[in-house]
């Protein structure tokens, strides 16, 4: 490219020389154009080869597919303290933690659910240290809380510089009272807990949802 330039620093067009790149530009469009027809042609024409993967089209070389390995992928919600004992009466706080199983995740939906007649939720939920940056609205209701987080991803899952990725991403900080002596459990509900992968898709990862066993005195 550097020495074409130099060439038409030093002379002159000649007339009709920008034409001829012109016609030089169409005629490589219209072989690019012919190629990939014969190979869509020819593909087409196969037994069974009916669908030409857009790949071939783009760029004569398949790549990878980039859904593949996302079925692999196996993220993890979980609370610590993950068992104390308390107090009745006294509050209990606990972290609401993610595991991205090493993908960049795009939004985290963390469905609590706990013992109303045990534990009553006090004060508002501590976003303070949160791992991802864009807050969503909670939904409570008794015995429920649904916490959603965002952090801007590219759409690329395994770039690993965007969205978040790592074993220990902090969804929130929740503070119980506690109600009634006993044992209780505070776990995630399996429909609305949800971790969905940086790519573009929102496809929720295959997630283990660790449930916390506390012991009110
Ligand atoms: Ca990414
Ligand atoms: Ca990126």
């Amino acid at each position: 490219m550097e020495i074409v330039e130099q060439n038409n620093m030093s002379q002159p067009d000649l007339p009709g020389s920008k034409d001829r790149k012109l016609g030089i530009i169409i005629v490589v469009i219209v072989v690019v154009v012919l190629a990939l027809g014969g190979v869509a042609w020819w593909w087409s024409s196969k037994p069974g080869g009916q669908k030409l993967p857009s790949e071939v089209i783009n760029n004569q070389v398949p790549v990878v597919d980039e859904d593949e390995g996302k079925d692999k992928v196996v993220g993890k919600l979980f609370l610590e303290p993950g068992s104390v004992e308390v107090k009745k009466g006294e509050n209990l706080t606990v972290a609401i933690y993610f595991s991205t199983g090493g993908s960049d995740l795009a939004a985290v939906s963390a469905a609590v659910t706990y013992d109303p007649k045990k534990l009553q939720l006090v004060g508002e939920t501590d976003y303070t240290k949160a791992s991802m940056s864009i807050g969503m609205p909670e939904e409570k209701k008794s015995g429920w809380l649904i916490m959603t987080r965002g952090q801007m991803g590219d759409g690329d899952w395994q770039d690993s510089d965007d969205g978040f990725n790592g074993d220990r991403g902090l969804m929130a900080k929740i503070t119980f009272k506690t109600l009634e002596s006993g044992e209780t459990t505070i776990g995630f509900d399996t429909n609305e807990s949800k971790l969905i992968l940086d790519d573009a898709k929102g496809t929720a990862i295959k997630t283990e949802l660790e449930t916390g066993t506390y012991i009110i005195k």
